[in-house]
């Protein structure tokens, strides 16, 4: 199944980050995904090619007008259907849900089903409220600060998704990955040599045994997310734990214990 994006973007060259380059780069070359940038200065009336104007009721910044906009979204929409997809568009705002792993699959599930993306990519102060009321179907923020435009965080809607097509990822990585999909931070990894100044990589993971390695690793997992991601450890420990799983956590929760009492209960 191939995966196509559309971007309504004033800035198209940023997308060659993500198109051409590393695992997202070699997927699309291998057809997994498309993606097709839709420029709203190209769909101006004006001979200045204006796309934006000030705020009523003032403030500072410019607000991108609506004719432009709309006439670039329509275009992407159209290519979407006549492609047999039913468009879907994403608007890429601060102001939307946060992106988390879970969003990612409901987006791969809804194009694995016929949907489209229309990433919407504003600039400036933002777009006029009236074509997102009309136009937008979803709206995401990948996290609590300002970028200056939606195209950086429509890049990583697209390596978020694309990593999770099937293909796209070889065997390891895809392993490696399946921390993060249980819900946990990642364990530390090492590679050669054995010792690098002065630190050696921890016994377990030379000994050869995969159920140790294994045990250790997601031990680590439970501590770093305890440490420092308290919510998504809370929702771990909510899942209903296999008997392997609970030894560990009550081992963790004990050294973690440990450590703050050993602190006089300071951090
Ligand atoms: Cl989706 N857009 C912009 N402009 N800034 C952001 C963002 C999106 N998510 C976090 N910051």
């Amino acid at each position: 199944m191939a995966v196509r994006f559309d971007a309504v973007t004033l800035f198209p060259a940023m997308f060659e980050a993500v198109s051409a380059v590393g695992v997202t780069g070699r997927a699309r070359e291998a057809g997994l995904w498309s993606l097709t940038c839709w420029n709203p200065r190209d769909y101006t009336s004006n001979p200045y090619r204006t796309i934006d104007d000030r705020p009523y009721g003032g403030g500072p910044g410019m607000v991108m007008i609506p004719e432009p906009l709309d006439a670039a979204l329509g275009a992407a929409r159209q290519a979407q259907r006549d492609a047999g997809l039913a468009p879907r568009v994403l608007h890429l705002t601060p102001q939307g849900e946060r992106l988390t792993h879970a969003r990612v699959l409901d987006m791969r599930a809804a194009m694995q089903a016929g949907a489209g993306y229309v990433l919407l990519c504003g600039r400036y102060e933002g777009i006029d409220e009236r074509v997102l009321v009309r136009e937008v179907d979803e709206e995401v923020s990948v996290g609590d600060y300002v970028l200056s435009g939606g195209e950086l965080a429509a890049m990583a809607v697209i390596d978020a998704l694309v990593r999770q097509l099937p293909g796209v990822l070889g065997h390891a990585d895809s392993a490696a990955e399946e921390s993060f999909v249980a819900g946990l931070l990642d364990c530390p990894h090492y590679t050669r040599p054995e010792e690098y100044r002065g630190v050696r990589v921890p016994q377990v993971l030379m000994s050869g045994d995969h159920a140790k390695i294994a045990r250790w690793r997601l031990k680590q997992s439970l501590a770093r997310t305890l440490a420092r991601r308290p919510d998504l450890f809370e929702a771990w420990c909510a899942r209903k734990l296999s008997k392997q799983e609970a030894s560990i956590l009550a081992e963790v929760k004990a050294e973690a214990g440990e450590a703050v009492a050993a602190s006089g209960g300071h951090s």
